[in-house]
């Protein structure tokens, strides 16, 4: 069910890349119609925003209560970076880190702890599943990834959101990506604090993404640079993901 709502989702944005006039898939067309609704869509870029604003919404991830939380939130995967950059930076303190936001946005930005420490934060409570076959219910605080985006200008052709790494496998850089439907979704967050403090390196410090309606390898650890693209072609391997490229994983993971 979730899978066929995202798959509309992810058509609709791409026909409102055809513009005010363009193709309308009948997902929307009740919304569309809605008196009022059109005559605020004057141009291609507002119905890009309207749309997105619209995608931002959708179902929650369930969120638990903190007596539900795991006593112990396992770490997975990669638990350390070898990268020199990172392991500088992890000295430092993060004190001169920024996390880099590029590729289709209007103003790219280098964006420092300390910023996404205190811009407007959410906090959620909710169950990491890894497709290992083990789950833990832990608290993440972090800004919304959404707004990050909007401080950024989301370019009118970006369709995908890439989460660039510091931590490889072998030679392949661990990467990730989600359409807009996520990146704009209220729980997607870019979380600098687990149980309610800062993350440690084995759990994705400085910074990792929470896409809570998605299995674990979706949550990308040491997040170095947010880029937007219109294709996922020639992005790494251009599955969308390290395990998408490696081991044929789904690109869309939903729980
Ligand atoms: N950069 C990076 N992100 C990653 C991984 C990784 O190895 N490197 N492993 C993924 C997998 S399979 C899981 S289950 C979760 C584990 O997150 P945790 O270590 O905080 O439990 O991170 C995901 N994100
Ligand atoms: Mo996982």
């Amino acid at each position: 069910m979730t899978q066929r709502k995202i798959l509309t989702r992810r058509g609709l944005i791409h026909g409102a890349a055809l513009g005010t006039g363009g193709l309308l898939l009948s997902g929307c067309d009740k919304l569309y119609s809605q008196p009022g609704f059109r005559a605020t869509l004057e141009s291609a870029e507002q119905w890009h925003q309207a749309t997105q604003r619209w995608l931002g919404g959708g179902a929650l991830a369930r969120e638990y209560a903190p007596s539900d939380m795991s006593p112990v939130f396992r770490a997975n995967g990669n638990r350390s970076v070898a990268d020199p950059s990172y392991r500088q930076h992890f000295d430092q303190a993060f004190e001169r880190w920024v996390l880099t936001v590029d590729g289709l946005v209007r103003q790219p930005l280098a964006l420092p702890l300390s910023m996404l420490r205190t811009m407007p934060q959410r906090t959620q409570i909710t169950r990491h599943d890894c497709v290992e076959g083990w789950s833990a219910i832990g608290k993440w605080e972090g800004p919304q990834l959404k707004h990050v985006l909007d401080m950024a200008g989301l370019g009118e052709k970006a369709r995908y959101i890439v989460f660039h790494c510091a931590d490889s496998f072998g030679a392949a850089r661990y990467y990730e990506s989600i359409d807009l439907a996520d990146a704009y979704h209220p729980q997607t967050i870019l979380a600098w604090r687990l149980n309610d403090r800062p993350l440690d390196e084995a759990h994705g410090a400085p910074i990792r993404a929470r896409i809570e309606r998605q299995l674990g390898y979706k949550h990308a650890k040491y997040v170095m640079r947010i880029e937007a693209v219109e294709s996922l072609d020639g992005v790494y391997g251009g599955k969308g993901g390290f395990w998408e490229d490696s081991s044929g994983y789904a690109w869309y993971a939903g729980i």
